[in-house]
Order: structure tokens, then C-alpha cells, then sequence
């Protein structure tokens, strides 16, 4: 298993739907677990010794509220542990990000942003990863560039309006 996923709650896969296609699409082997920092302790140490014993290159790590889930799992690991915080109404995702993204210095969590694009974004940044160690991998994401430079284009050529009074 290449990369651990780790959610806080079951509330929090909807983020995850996108992203996980992108793994697939890449072949990056994962799983995706429930386990919380606060409410299962016990098992998330569990999860991340299983992860580093199996050899796994990052660990992503889905939470809301105050979300500890990343730091907790970074403090038990020297992988990189990537943190997607999860929008809830109360503060508009913002105790989470700040959760994440505020890690005091020495156990660091690369935190991306809020939600489903976040979590495209940590998958994305898995792959740049495994893609140091194989060329396969490193050329898929080049050419998953150039995809999005194509459609950029295109959205140019179909949206694009000019007007001169
Ligand atoms: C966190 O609290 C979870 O990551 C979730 O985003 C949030 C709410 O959890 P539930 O009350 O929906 O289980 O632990």
C-alpha cells in the first residue's frame, strides 16, 4: 500500500470521491481507513505502525473541527503526512485548516485546502512523491498537466468575450 487514508469520521468520504479516482487512475495503491485522534487513539497508532511497516510513502489524513488527526498521525511517523481539513458550518472550516496548518515547529503536516479540492490536491501531491522513484509515474503527471493546459485552452476558446463600446 503506497499511501494510508485516514478519516476522522464517515461523515468525511464525500470529500474523498474525486480524489480517490485519481489514484486510481495513476495506480497508486491505497487504503482508506476511519480512525480518530480523538474518539480511537489506540487505533490510529495502529493504523500508522501498520503503514510504515508495509512501506507506504505518505499518509493523507481527512478531518474537521479540531482536527488533531494529522498531527497525531505525523507525530508517529517521519513519512510525510499530508492534512486535508474538512468544512463544518460552525467556522467555516476554519478551526480545522488552522488546525492543521498551524502545527507547532518539529512535527510537520504539509496542509493543503479545505475539502474536495484539497484532497485532489493531497493525492496530486502523493504522486509527485512515488513519482521521484518511478519515471512511469512522473510522466503520467506530466502529461495530467498538459491535460489541464489543453482544457484550459479550450474553455478560452468557448467562454472568451470582448466588447468595445
Ligand atoms: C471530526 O469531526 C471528523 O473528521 C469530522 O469532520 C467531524 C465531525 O464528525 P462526526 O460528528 O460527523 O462524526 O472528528
Amino acid at each position: 500500500m503506497e499511501t494510508l487514508i485516514l478519516l476522522g469520521s464517515p461523515s468525511d468520504k464525500p470529500v474523498t470521491t474525486k480524489g480517490l479516482q485519481i489514484l486510481r487512475d495513476f495506480g497508486v495503491s491505497f487504503d482508506l481507513r476511519v480512525a480518530s485522534a480523538h474518539r480511537s487513539p489506540e487505533l490510529v497508532k495502529e493504523l500508522v505502525h501498520g503503514f510504515e511497516n508495509q512501506g507506504g510513502e505518505t499518509c493523507i489524513c481527512v478531518a474537521g473541527k479540531s482536527a488533531h488527526l494529522a498531527g497525531v498521525v505525523a507525530a508517529h511517523t517521519i513519512r510525510p503526512v499530508i492534512g486535508v481539513p474538512v468544512y463544518t458550518p460552525e467556522t467555516a472550516g476554519f478551526d480545522a485548516l488552522l488546525s492543521m496548518g498551524q502545527m507547532p515547529k518539529g512535527v510537520p503536516v504539509a496542509t493543503m485546502g479545505l475539502g474536495s479540492a484539497g484532497f485532489i490536491n493531497a493525492c496530486l501531491f502523493t504522486i509527485s512523491i512515488i513519482g521521484r522513484k518511478s519515471p512511469g509515474m512522473s510522466q503520467k503527471l506530466l502529461e495530467f498537466r498538459e491535460q489541464q493546459v489543453r482544457d484550459v485552452v479550450s474553455a478560452d476558446a468557448s467562454e472568451r468575450e470582448s466588447f468595445r463600446p
